[in-house]
């Protein structure tokens, strides 16, 4: 309910008559009333909205979709609403700034779920043609309060509407709202809260908010057949931008800048196949993979070199795969490239061997970084005396984590780091159940003026990424058909530059 004010220029303001207010709001054609069918998502959603109802008896429950959120003056940042708003209604991409959830506590027990939004204006309002920012002039049609009932299956009410019924009986009514999604709506509940209760205690309701975030990041956590499919469509839709990238690497060394338009052929598909990128599109090329987040891009793709690709289609429900290959840019491995890419590769098999139900989160990391340590020993790395054991003990140990400081894997959904607020028993410690994704993406990094690494190894940083579902009795790799073997991957690349079908 709270975009951010923009800058607005008065030397823009056209004073405007009474007479040419008139006109522009008629001659149009009817906006007819078809109604808009049920989105497939509507059923879920009830659903997940039923399961939040049952853990919060009483309660009103506030989650907002968030504003926008000014670029420059009078300009935005393309939207994107919170994702546990976007989860609990089954609007994505398409969803409404400004719009909020609100699970008023019924009087016979459950809530009642109304979505407060910003309708279509009428063309008789200024809106229609002078607001550069809602305007249907400017930015379309929204729909109308009868279009998101009717597709979502949940009552809709303009958003003016809202303050008032989060303010009914705030007293007895405790309140919690997803702070994170709306600063200037988490100040307004703060508000409504001090006036019921002025005693009350300001960070016990706000623990209470953060509860209710953890809840609805957790809920998140097994993925159910609707979101399972949304995923395997962000998957196929990013290994198409995979195979552009290859398709464009021989331009990309030829341009010059080569990684911006590697990132650029990925936009390209993410934008026309889904939402977006999921994330900055890592494009790191040579030295730049050993920058965990390379997302500048500025680099040359040289011939020779390795460029790691991390990147991820969002598609419009906002499911997002995030996917990594190192690829030879011009189609075949060095010696020492092989060397360390089949280190990876190795350590990339454990950790998948590792994930099935039963075995904890942090069992994935372990077995992977476990065959990072073991080659870097093997390859004298490590200081001397320092054995495996010693350098896998988690407290004293730790010398491999110079060539790979970060974690092998993550939940991954509607957000990239994808239930990311859940403590530690829960997510590291958690284990592992049917239906959860996560990513297992071991590395080895060595960067060029690394001179306890190998000056053959100097320069070269690989990261391999796929992106997993825990089933009944393992696992299945939503992303195997992007190739991952040194040999495999060679054979990609000559197939597709050559333009041959898989
Ligand atoms: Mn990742």
């Amino acid at each position: 309910m709270t975009s951010d004010e923009q800058v607005k220029a008065s030397h823009r303001n056209t004073p405007t008559s009474e007479e040419f207010r008139a006109f522009i709001a008629s001659g149009w054609a009817d906006r007819g009333t078809t109604p808009v069918p049920r989105a497939e998502v509507a059923d879920h959603a009830a659903r997940r909205r039923a399961a939040l109802s049952q853990q919060y008896p009483g309660e009103r429950l506030v989650v907002p979709a968030g504003g926008l959120k000014v670029r420059s003056n009078d300009t935005d940042y393309p939207f994107r609403p919170h994702t546990a708003f976007a989860y609990l209604t089954g609007l994505g991409a398409d969803s409404e700034p400004d719009s909020v959830l609100v699970l008023d506590p019924a009087p016979d027990g459950g809530h009642e779920a109304v979505l407060f939004f910003r309708p279509l204006a009428p063309r008789d309002s200024e809106e229609f043609f002078a607001d550069s920012r809602f305007g249907e002039f400017w930015v379309g049609p929204r729909p109308s309060i009868e279009d998101l009932e009717s597709r979502l299956g949940i009552s809709a009410r303009h958003i003016d509407a809202m303050p008032d019924v989060l303010a009914k009986n705030a007293g007895p009514t405790p309140i919690r709202v997803v702070r994170a999604a709306d600063g200037g709506l988490a100040e307004l509940v703060d508000r409504i809260r001090a006036q019921a209760d002025p005693a009350a205690s300001v960070p016990d309701q706000h623990e209470a908010d953060e509860a209710l975030a953890r809840h609805l990041s957790g809920m998140r956590i097994v993925k159910d057949e609707w979101e399972i499919g949304e995923m395997r469509r962000a998957i196929a839709a990013t290994h198409q931008g995979f195979e552009a990238i290859i398709a464009g690497l021989p331009e990309a060394v030829r341009k010059g800048r080569g990684e911006r338009w590697v990132e650029g052929l990925f936009g390209l598909y993410a934008r026309h196949e889904g939402n977006g990128v999921g994330y900055e599109s890592i494009c790191a090329s040579g030295d730049h993979a050993n920058t965990i987040h390379w997302t500048k891009n500025t680099g040359p793709v040289r011939a020779g070199d390795l460029i790691l690709v991390d990147a991820g289609v969002e598609v419009d429900s906002l499911y997002t795969a995030d996917i990594t290959r190192t690829l030879p840019v011009t189609g075949r491995f060095s010696a020492p490239q092989r060397k360390i890419y089949e280190a990876v590769l190795e350590a990339q098999q454990a950790g998948m061997a590792a994930v099935k139900p039963g075995n904890r989160f942090s069992d994935i990391h372990a077995a992977a970084n476990r065959v990072i340590a073991a080659r870097l020993h093997e390859w004298g790395l490590l200081p001397d005396g320092v054995t495996l054991d010693q350098t896998l003990d988690p407290e004293n140990g730790g010398w491999h984590r110079r060539w790979m400081v970060h974690g092998t894997s993550h939940h991954l959904g509607m957000d990239v780091h994808d239930c990311q607020m859940l403590l530690r028993q829960d997510y590291m410690d958690g284990e592992l159940r049917p239906g959860m994704i996560l990513t297992v993406e071991p590395a080895l990094y060595f960067k060029a003026d690394d001179l306890l690494a190998p000056a053959e190894f100097r320069g070269i940083g690989v990261r391999i990424e796929d992106n997993v579902l825990v089933t009944e009795d393992g696992y299945e790799n939503l992303s195997s058909a992007m190739p991952r073997t040194p040999d495999d991957v060679e054979a990609w690349i000559a197939r597709v530059q050559s333009g041959r079908a898989a």
